[in-house]
């Protein structure tokens, strides 16, 4: 049986978010239908599907109906964060037909082929070990647990051991709430797995994100990493040593890139250039990408190691440094640098032509 495991979707309508919200939600819900299309028979949503346990109907509802056109079996769990406490979203939603929400009044979904259990919170902390004593009713059937904890010996949010995993006797555990997928492990006769995050939302969540996408069988389990993001959160190094003004600059951060234009970008900018730098004037050259964060570190690493000492060049490098290091307010520090540089482009015969206005 082709399942597909997500979690942590974070989904929220809080106001300053919005624009960003609305385009995480379609995204999701477009990769959910290609997750269909590409054959899974069961969708898996292991808590925090929502920021909070309070999301506006419209978003709720239009997630919900979504789910529902999905017309696959969906089951999901409340996590810390969307906890189905009295009055949340889980509380009031209506389900459509194939939705179901998991929790100590409705614990498992059952069909001929599988049984899905699923825990879910009723409070944004729970540090009572929810799996001791938990098990499956029969051993026999292909079992899956939803669950949303800390692979942990204590925790505020539902402690678990590999034991107490497969000690339930589910052939597969789908864990929600860290967001660093894990491949999947086997313990005793059950594999579990963190499906992670399907999309980055900030650069604390870089690269390519998704979820499992998983074939289960009684006693065996294949699976693949399943691609869902609709941007990634890239962080780059690169290297813009030598260069004279702002447009070669530009040219080698693009060569660098992926070329997605799509993605947001934190970059790094290194080495030694020749002319005053100004991210300003980069990010402006750039405004095609959909985000763009420049941290310039250029000029940074210990400048006269490159130089041979006794050269004009490695002496006046020398001497700038000297200058730059005693210089008792930043003015004077700037001035200094700028003078190594323009010094430095005239001693290497690199011509300052492009030089930043800015
Ligand atoms: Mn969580």
């Amino acid at each position: 049986m082709k399942v597909l495991h997500i979690a942590d979707v974070h989904l929220t309508s809080r106001l300053d978010r919005s624009a960003r919200e609305a385009e995480r939600a379609d995204h999701l819900l477009a990769r959910l239908s290609d997750a269909v299309a590409a054959g899974a028979e069961l969708v898996l949503i292991a808590g925090d599907l929502f920021e909070t346990p309070f999301e506006s109907e419209t978003l709720t509802n239009r997630v919900f109906s979504a789910l529902g056109a999905l017309l696959v079996p969906v089951c999901l769990i409340a996590g810390n964060h969307d906890c189905a406490c009295a009055g949340s979203s889980y509380r009031k939603a209506s389900f459509p037909e194939n939705v179901h929400f998991l929790d100590e009044s409705n614990p498992t979904f059952e069909t001929d082929a599988v049984t899905v259990y699923g825990i879910s919170f009723t409070a944004p902390f729970e540090p009572r070990r929810m799996l001791s004593d938990y098990s499956v009713k029969d051993p026999q059937k292909l079992n899956i647990l939803l669950f949303h904890g800390d692979l942990a010996s204590e925790s505020e949010y539902m402690p678990f051991t590999p034991k107490e995993l497969a000690d339930t006797g589910a052939d597969y555990v789908a864990l929600g709430h860290i967001h660093k997928r894990t491949e999947p492990k086997t313990e005793g006769k059950t594999t579990y797995a963190y499906a992670g995050i399907p999309d980055g939302r900030g650069f604390d969540e870089l690269g390519e994100q998704g979820g499992w996408m998983l074939n289960l069988e009684k006693g065996k389990c294949t699976y693949e990493f399943f691609p869902m993001w609709g941007r990634q959160y890239i962080e780059q190094t690169v290297d813009l040593e030598g260069l004279t003004h702002t447009a070669a600059c530009v040219d080698k951060i693009r060569a660098t890139l992926s070329g997605r234009t799509e993605d947001a970008y934190k970059l790094r900018l290194r080495g030694r250039v020749l002319f005053p730098l100004s991210v300003t004037s980069i990010v402006k050259q750039l405004s095609d990408l959909y985000c763009v964060r420049c941290i310039d570190e250029c000029n940074q690493e210990d400048p006269t190691q490159d130089f041979d000492d006794y050269s004009l060049v490695g002496l006046f490098a020398k001497m700038a440094d000297e200058k730059i290091a005693s210089a008792t307010d930043e003015t004077t520090k700037k001035t200094y640098a700028m003078a190594r540089q323009f010094g430095l482009s005239a001693l290497l015969e690199q011509p300052m032509k492009g030089v930043d206005e800015e």
